[in-house]
């Protein structure tokens, strides 16, 4: 049994290692399932760029013939950008994936798994899975909440779409132990939008505090990841009638096509983006180098303390 022998490094994060450097996570989901060529590979290099900005090395996650990427060299990233034969990959879906030889976008619960593995303690993305609406009957519940639940990883996100029952996911959170942060926000954001009308648990205001609160957590043996809710900026936020009517008419159409498990939360998303055309795109691109930047400067300030 070796671990080793299904993770491959670039060059800069096995040197960020070496070095002790502030690593953050990226997932791939949001490259090859999430936006269209060319912006997803813009701005995945875009965000990486952000992140190295602000002092940390980032770390794009992926799956190629059957191989853990940990960082993805520009050629990589091109291909999760265009590549059509790359699957969606969750928890359960590593095992064959990787004896399959075959390549795989990496979800929020993936994502975290895989920076476990390889040591790195902060990720970055746009939005988290969650309870499904009507969930309490159909069960679909993402395993991204599953995974904050036992994997030792701190999230940063825009919140959660309102293609999810956010109050439930907030109460399956609760039920798991997942701390839900605000940063800078006592609201939890609904990803294009600053507020969901719910609030997040605790608000805090500075990424040391952030760290230092991650850093307790995992002292105490607190086995589990955090939700850092970082709301989209305020000018790039849409207007909340304009997503909610796009959202209705997908969850719509989801139900009059039939689309089940793995497949309902990229349909919704494809749909709202189609439904709300570019502008959804810009907010989403935003938000996710507005969590760079956050995200980068928490990593900075745990890794202060614990180095
Ligand atoms: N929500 C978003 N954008 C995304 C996803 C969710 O706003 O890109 C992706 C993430 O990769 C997340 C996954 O981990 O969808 C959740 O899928 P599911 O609901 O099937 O668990
Ligand atoms: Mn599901």
């Amino acid at each position: 049994m070796r671990l080793e022998q299904w993770i491959e490094y670039t060059e800069e994060v096995k040197e960020a290692k070496r070095l002790g450097k502030p690593i953050v996570a990226l997932e791939s989901t949001i490259i090859s399932h999430g936006m269209p060529y060319p912006q997803n590979v813009n701005t995945a290099r875009d965000v990486e760029q952000i992140i190295r900005d602000h002092g940390a090395v980032p770390a794009t996650i992926g799956i190629i013939n059957g191989k853990i990427k940990i960082g993805l060299t520009r050629d990589e990233l091109e291909f999760f950008a265009v590549s059509q034969e790359i699957e969606k990959v969750s928890r359960r879906d590593l095992p064959y994936i990787l004896t399959m030889n075959k390549n795989g976008a990496t979800t929020v619960a993936a994502t975290m798994i895989c920076a476990k593995m390889a040591g790195i303690d902060i990720f970055v993305t746009g939005g988290i899975g969650g309870v499904h609406l009507e969930g309490e009957n159909t069960l679909d519940i993402s395993a991204d909440l599953t995974e904050l639940a036992q994997t030792n990883v701190a999230v940063v996100c825009a919140g959660a779409k309102s293609i999810l029952d956010i109050e439930r996911t907030l109460e399956y959170l609760e039920t798991r132990g997942v701390p839900v942060i605000g940063y800078k926000t006592d609201d939890f954001p609904a990803f294009y939008t600053r507020t969901s009308g719910f609030k997040v648990d605790y608000r805090i205001d500075t990424p040391n505090q952030m760290a230092t609160l991650i850093k307790t957590k995992w002292e105490l043996g607190l086995h589990g990841g955090l939700v850092i809710a970082n709301p989209v900026p305020e000018e790039d936020a849409m207007e909340e009638s304009k997503v909610q009517e796009a959202i209705d008419t997908a969850l719509e159409q989801a139900k009059i096509k039939g689309i089940k498990g793995k497949k309902v939360t990229p349909f919704l998303l494809n749909k709202v983006k189609e439904l709300t055309g570019g502008i959804s795109l810009q907010t989403n691109i935003a938000l996710v180098k507005h969590n760079a930047e956050a995200g980068a400067k928490i990593a900075v300030a745990l890794n202060k303390l614990s180095g």
